[in-house]
């Protein structure tokens, strides 16, 4: 029986993919972080937590990694885990480089080390691309990163390809382009938004603040992605691969589907917050997944109308289900509104009340001389 150790079990990429490999008949290992409150509705959402073994681990502790791989012996890795959210690595940049850089040197330190012919996949992503304006972005073209996250996964990215030319691991990139899903994170915008059109619709919500809505990319559906990543790990020689579905919408466009998916005006609902915005965004991805199509014979099929329509059924099911009473294994019933605001406001309003307060300060001790 094969086994595979997935990093980030508790992500939204993590339980399809355990999904697709218990399918396939694999032992699955998952490793989680210990937090104050349990994070695992997603895996009882698709009815596989007491099919896993979970192992608890942390991408910047050595020891944990090394005891995750030994316990679990896997024939593959699949590193899903990573400070994910791009507009949080501004906020924590040297969190972000230690677990999305130095995490992947971890492991393939230990597979150098421990057993060289385990395989390695690595969660590489479009945001690598960052700065480069080419309309459409392949395996080939160069990688220009616009965030701590972007430049922490380009590290990584190298390390990959430098681990395979230099020691013959199979070691591979897979990257992807943005995914969604019911089970993505709150803080990302297509969650975000659908969350929010639930909620409008039924009377639980008034008004949605967005940031950047000119920002385009390249959304797919995450069941459909983690195939890809299975796909590259069974082949003879190992590579890197975009995954992607060669569409690009912006974030306007996206909302504009979402509330006319639930028979609503977007307009009379989004407020453009400038505090939402980064200090540098990515303004355009779209993959071109021929590479993929043509070697792992993979292909996307959901589209992009059907991927929103899918995320706000979902989400006014659950809020319908909680207003009826019923308990659902869930994030968002506890999660605070406009959750990702909260660091950066608070730390540039910080800023802002220093500058003034260092200001006056300055003028205190000018008028004493
Ligand atoms: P996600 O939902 O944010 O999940 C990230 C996972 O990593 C969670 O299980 C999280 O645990 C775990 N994690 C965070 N910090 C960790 C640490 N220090 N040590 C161990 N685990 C840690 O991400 P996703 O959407 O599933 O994406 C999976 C991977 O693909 C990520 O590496 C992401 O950067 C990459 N990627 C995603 C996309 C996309 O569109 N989804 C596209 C390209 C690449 P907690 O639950 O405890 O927070
Ligand atoms: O949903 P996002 O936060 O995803 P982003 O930055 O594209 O990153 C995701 O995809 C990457 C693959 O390309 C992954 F590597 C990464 O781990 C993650 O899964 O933001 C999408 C766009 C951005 O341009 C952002 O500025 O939406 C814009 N946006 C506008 N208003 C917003 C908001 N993003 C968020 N999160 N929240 C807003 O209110």
């Amino acid at each position: 029986m094969k086994r595979a150790l997935i990093t980030g079990i508790t992500g939204q990429d993590g339980p399809y993919l355990a999904k697709l490999l218990l399918s396939k008949g694999y032992k699955v290992f998952g490793t989680y972080r210990r937090v104050s409150t349990p994070n695992f509705w997603r895996l009882q959402h698709l009815g596989i937590l007491n099919k896993i073994t979970l192992i608890p681990a942390d991408l910047s502790d050595t020891s944990s990694l090394l005891e995750a791989v030994t316990i679990s012996d896997p024939h593959e890795i699949y590193n899903l885990a990573a400070q994910s959210f791009v507009g949080n690595s501004f906020d924590f940049p040297l969190l972000t480089t230690e677990v999305d850089a130095s995490g992947t040197t971890r492991f393939l330190e230990i597979i150098r080390h421990y057993n060289k012919n385990i395989k390695f996949y690595q969660a590489s992503t479009s945001e690598l691309y960052g700065a480069n304006v080419v309309s459409i972005q392949d395996e080939n073209t160069q990688m220009f990163p616009n965030s701590p996250y972007a430049a922490a996964k380009l590290h990584s990215y190298h390390m990959v390809r430098i681990y395979r030319k230099s020691y013959g691991l199979f070691a591979c990139n897979g990257i992807l382009f943005n995914h969604e899903s019911p089970l993505r994170g709150m803080e990302f915008v297509t969650r975000k938004i659908t969350n929010s059109v639930a909620k409008i619709k039924l009377g639980m919500q008034k008004e949605l603040r967005l940031g950047n809505l000119d920002a385009k990319r390249d959304w797919g559906f995450a069941p459909e992605y983690v195939n890809a990543m299975w796909l590259m790990m069974q082949q003879k020689i190992p590579d890197d691969f975009v995954i992607a579905t060669g569409e690009t919408h912006s974030v306007r466009e996206f909302v504009e589907a979402a509330f006319s998916a639930a028979g609503l005006d977007w307009k009379r609902y989004v407020i453009t917050d400038q505090k939402l915005k980064r200090p540098l965004d990515v303004h355009q991805l779209c993959g071109d997944n021929a590479k993929a199509q043509k070697v792992l014979g993979w292909k996307p099929s959901v589209t992009f109308n059907e991927l929103v329509k899918i995320m706000v059924e979902e989400d006014l099911r659950r809020w319908q289900m909680y207003k009826d009473g019923k308990i659902v294994p869930w994030d968002a019933p506890n999660y605070p509104h406009e959750m990702d605001m909260i660091s950066r406001n608070v730390v540039r309003d910080a800023q802002k009340e220093n500058s003034v307060r260092k200001k006056s300060r300055l003028k205190r001790l000018l008028n004493r001389f």
